[in-house]
């Protein structure tokens, strides 16, 4: 829990709060200190630009396709560009690797060597909703390079997410919201826009054991296993249990939020169309798996926990199950007894 004895004003900043958290970490020299803040002051330029979207010239398609084939939008650029920089500028990290990048960028300079941390980022997820004034987000993880005195190498990003250092997402919805884990709980910031800065607003969160929420494409459902349909069945109060609220934005860090907040399941199954899924494993599930574990949730790819897979690729995706740990686990036992009809429930 936040140490608010510190400070003689309702307001914590989110540099007063990672300071105040350095403490926690006995070899902690700053540079954590500096990353985090660096991604925040990123995050702020960015939802600035989200803001107005509307209003100038940055809607829109670039024409251009990025590595996932995804036809990337002026937002997503300016993102990339803005978070590459930031860090670049930062000199905490000694490289990126990001959704709209083909390859991971060492930053090749004298500086960089031996610079302690790489970044996987999403920049700007859900950007197909930018058009429409949806909710959408940016997802990182921070994970200690392999070893020391040289720049970024491909091993430093393909680290299994137990061995994160920290991991976050930006929600810009309503208001913009930065939530992050350093392995010691989930805390969440809002920012006040009269100020410029994130202020503590959710102080040690929690997910609910439970939640009345499921997210789901539904129109996918045909092409997911039978065990999946069947828990979706269960969702929906078919086997005379109470239904769930089917609740899908199309936005994972829109519907990963609501579901942490309030309890839920968020579900990308592998489908005959994407067999291994549709999200990445790199910036999309390690990172917000490492949140939710850390809320006392639970992420899995429907048989074992996504944090334990050893990534192979750095676009690698997999199949997501996130969420409301007895939600998560009910879709895992509707998979096994899929396999195993003695086990059917
Ligand atoms: P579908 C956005 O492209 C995204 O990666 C997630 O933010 C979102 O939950 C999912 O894909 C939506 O995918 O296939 O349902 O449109």
């Amino acid at each position: 829990m936040f140490s608010p004895r510190l400070f003689k004003r309702d307001i914590v900043t989110l540099p007063e709060f990672i300071l105040d958290r350095q403490k926690d970490f006995p070899y902690a020299k700053g540079d954590l200190t500096t990353l985090l803040n660096d991604i925040g002051v990123a995050a702020k330029i960015v939802s600035r630009e989200v803001r107005k979207a509307g209003l100038v010239n940055i809607l829109g398609e670039m024409g251009t396709e990025n590595v996932q084939g995804e036809r990337q939008k002026k937002l997503d650029v300016f993102a990339d560009q803005q978070f590459i920089a930031a860090l670049r500028q930062g000199g905490v990290a000694c490289g990126v690797a990001s959704e709209e990048q083909d390859e991971f960028i060492a930053f090749e300079d004298q500086l960089y060597v031996g610079r302690p941390y790489v970044v996987a980022i999403d920049p700007l997820d859900g950007s197909s909703n930018i058009d429409v004034n949806v909710s959408i987000g940016t997802i990182f993880s921070i994970y200690r390079i392999t070893d020391s005195n040289r720049t970024a190498r491909l091993e430093d990003f393909l680290q299994p997410g137990r061995e994160l250092v920290a991991a976050g997402y930006v929600i810009y919805g309503s208001s913009t919201m930065l939530v992050f884990t350093t392995g010691r709980g989930v805390n969440g910031f809002t920012l006040d826009p009269s100020i410029g800065e994130f202020c503590l607003s959710h102080d040690n969160i929690r997910i609910p054991e439970t939640g009345p929420y499921y997210s789901i494409n539904e129109g996918n459902l045909r092409d997911c296993g039978q065990g999946i349909q069947d828990f979706i069945g269960w969702c929906k109060g078919e086997d005379g249990g109470t239904a769930l609220s089917g609740r899908y934005i199309g936005s994972l860090v829109a519907d990963f939020h609501r579901n942490l907040i309030k309890g839920g399941i968020y579900l990308y199954p592998a489908t005959t169309k994407a067999p291994l899924g549709k999200l990445r494993l790199l910036y999309e599930c390690n990172p917000l798996a490492f949140i939710v574990e850390q809320a006392g949730g639970m992420a899995s790819d429907g048989h074992r926990p996504i944090m334990d897979y050893q990534p192979r690729e750095l676009h690698q995706r997999v199949p997501l199950f996130i969420g409301s740990p007895r939600l998560v686990q009910k879709a895992m036992d509707c998979i096994l007894a899929e396999a195993d009809p003695t086990l059917k429930l």
